[in-house]
C-alpha cells in the first residue's frame, strides 16, 4: 500500500537528545540506543470508520518518537499496518450493505488525508493485512511444525504455553487476561482450546466471508496478531526499538505478537520497548468505533478547524494519560495557536536557543509534550509583553515547533 506524503522536518541547530521512554514490559523508563537507524512498528487502523481523535492522539505520540530520533540525526525505519481484513470490518460492511474492500479503501484513504493534514510522518512501509498473507502462511506453518500451534476444527491456534516469556509484556494475571481476551477479539470460551487464552493464527474459510489460499493451512484468513508479527519481522526483524499502539493493545495484541515472534525466532525480546498511549474519551467513555462516541479528525477539518490546532489539542496531554475530549480542549488549542503565530510573526524577539533545549529535554523525557508547550507559551508571552532584539529568533522557534512538535506556525 502507499502511505502519505511526508512534510519536511527542518534541521535544528545544536544536539538532539536520546529518548527515554516508558516501557510497558519493564514497567519503567528505558533509554533507547537505536544506532544509526531506529526501528519502530506502530499498529495501524482497522479501516471501518474514520480517524477519530483517539487514533490521532496515539499516532501523535509515535510521531514524536520519530521527531526526537530525527533530531539526533538518525534515520527512522517506520512500519505501520492496516488491518484491512478482520471481523469488525466485515461486520460493518455487512451492516451497511457495502463491499468490505471498498469500505477499507475509503477509510484508509481518509486516514491518509487526516495524517497528512496533521503532519504525521508517514511510515516507510505501509502494509495491508491482505497483502501480507503470502508472508503469514509460512509463519503459521513454521509455528505448527515447531509444535507451537494446533488445529481446532479447521482453525489453527497458537499455544501461549509454547513461549516461556508469555506474559512479560502486560504482566497481567490469568483472570485479567481472560477478561481482556474476551473483550478484544479473542475467544476464551470456545471449547476444545488447550488454553482459553490461545489466539487464532489462521481462521478456516467461513461461508460468505473472504478467504485466501493458505497452502497446507487450507483456505482461510489470518488471525490479528500474526498479521502484525509477519509485517514487523519482514520489514524490521527482531529486536526492533519500539512496538507502539494505544494501551488497549498491550493485551492481548502486543503480548501475543511478542510470543509469536519469540517462538518463531528463538530470540527475546521482540522489541526493546513496548510503548502505549493513553485512551481518549468522549462523554466519559473511551472513544471507540464500536460505541460510536467519536470526534472525527475529518469532521473537525470540514468544520474549518486548523489541523495545527487539532495537533496542539493532542499535544496538550501527556501521551500516557487517559483524557477526555471537550470543546474547551479545542478552544484552548485554537487560542494557543493564535498566540504562537502572533509571536513568530515578527522578525525579532527574545532569545530562542534556551527554548529549543527545553523542548528537546521535555520530549526526550518520556515525550513530555505538555512541558514543551509550556516552554513555548513562556517564550510567546515574553514576546508579547516586551518583545526582544534577537533577529531571527522567531524563525528558530517556528522551525523547532515544526521539527519537534509537528506544528506548522
Ligand atoms: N488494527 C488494529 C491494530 S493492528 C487496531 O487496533 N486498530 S484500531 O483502528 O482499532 O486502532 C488504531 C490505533 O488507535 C490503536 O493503536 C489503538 O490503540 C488506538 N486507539 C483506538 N481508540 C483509541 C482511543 N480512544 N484513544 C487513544 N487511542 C486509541
Ligand atoms: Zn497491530
Amino acid at each position: 500500500m502507499h502511505a502519505w506524503p511526508a512534510s519536511e522536518v527542518p534541521a535544528l541547530p545544536g544536539q538532539g537528545r536520546d529518548l527515554r521512554i516508558h516501557d510497558t514490559a519493564t514497567g519503567g523508563l528505558v533509554t533507547l540506543d537505536p544506532g544509526p537507524v531506529a526501528r519502530i512498528y506502530v499498529c495501524g487502523i482497522t479501516p471501518y470508520d474514520a480517524t477519530h481523535l483517539g487514533h490521532a492522539a496515539t499516532y501523535n505520540a509515535f510521531d514524536l518518537v520519530q521527531r526526537v530520533w530525527l533530531d539526533t540525526k538518525r534515520q527512522v525505519h517506520y512500519v505501520q499496518n492496516v488491518t484491512d481484513v478482520d471481523d469488525p470490518l466485515l461486520e460493518r460492511a455487512e451492516r451497511d450493505n457495502v463491499d468490505w474492500v471498498a469500505l477499507a479503501e475509503k477509510e484508509t484513504a481518509l486516514f491518509r488525508e487526516d495524517m497528512t493534514a496533521l503532519r504525521m510522518l508517514p511510515p516507510r512501509h505501509y502494509i495491508g493485512a491482505v497483502e501480507a498473507i503470502p508472508g503469514i502462511v509460512p509463519l503459521v506453518e513454521r509455528l505448527r511444525e515447531a509444535g507451537a500451534a494446533y488445529e481446532l476444527d479447521d482453525d489453527i491456534y497458537f499455544s501461549v504455553e509454547s513461549d516461556p516469556h508469555f506474559g512479560q509484556v502486560s504482566h497481567l494475571d490469568a483472570a485479567a487476561m481472560r477478561l481482556l481476551s474476551a473483550e478484544r477479539g479473542g475467544d476464551p470460551d470456545r471449547p476444545g482450546k488447550k488454553n482459553p487464552l490461545d489466539p487464532m493464527l489462521w481462521m478456516a474459510a467461513r461461508p460468505g466471508e473472504p478467504s485466501w489460499d493458505g497452502g497446507s493451512l487450507g483456505r482461510g484468513r489470518p488471525g490479528w496478531h500474526i498479521e502484525c508479527v509477519a509485517i514487523a519481522l519482514d520489514h524490521l526483524g527482531m529486536g526492533f526499538d519500539v512496538q507502539g499502539g494505544g494501551s488497549d493493545l498491550a493485551f492481548p495484541h502486543h503480548e501475543m505478537g511478542a510470543s509469536h515472534a519469540q517462538v518463531l525466532t528463538g530470540e527475546f525480546p521482540m522489541a526493546k520497548a513496548y510503548v502505549h498511549a493513553g485512551m481518549v474519551a468522549l462523554h466519559g467513555e473511551k472513544m471507540s468505533k464500536s460505541k460510536g462516541n467519536l470526534v472525527f479528525v475529518s469532521q473537525l477539518r470540514r468544520d474549518g478547524v486548523d489541523p495545527a490546532a487539532i495537533r496542539l489539542a493532542l499535544l496538550a496531554h501527556h501521551y500516557r494519560a487517559d483524557w477526555e475530549y471537550t470543546d474547551d480542549v479545542l478552544r484552548d488549542a485554537v487560542a494557543r495557536l493564535d498566540r504562537w503565530r502572533a509571536a513568530v510573526s515578527r522578525p525579532d524577539g527574545p532569545p530562542a536557543e534556551a527554548l529549543v533545549e527545553e523542548i528537546r529535554d521535555a520530549l526526550a523525557n518520556d515525550l513530555d509534550a505538555p512541558t514543551a508547550l509550556a516552554a513555548v507559551d513562556r517564550w510567546a508571552a515574553a514576546q508579547q509583553e516586551h518583545g526582544g532584539t534577537d533577529i531571527g529568533a522567531p524563525g528558530v522557534v517556528s522551525r523547532a515547533v515544526d521539527a519537534l512538535l509537528g506544528v506548522a506556525l
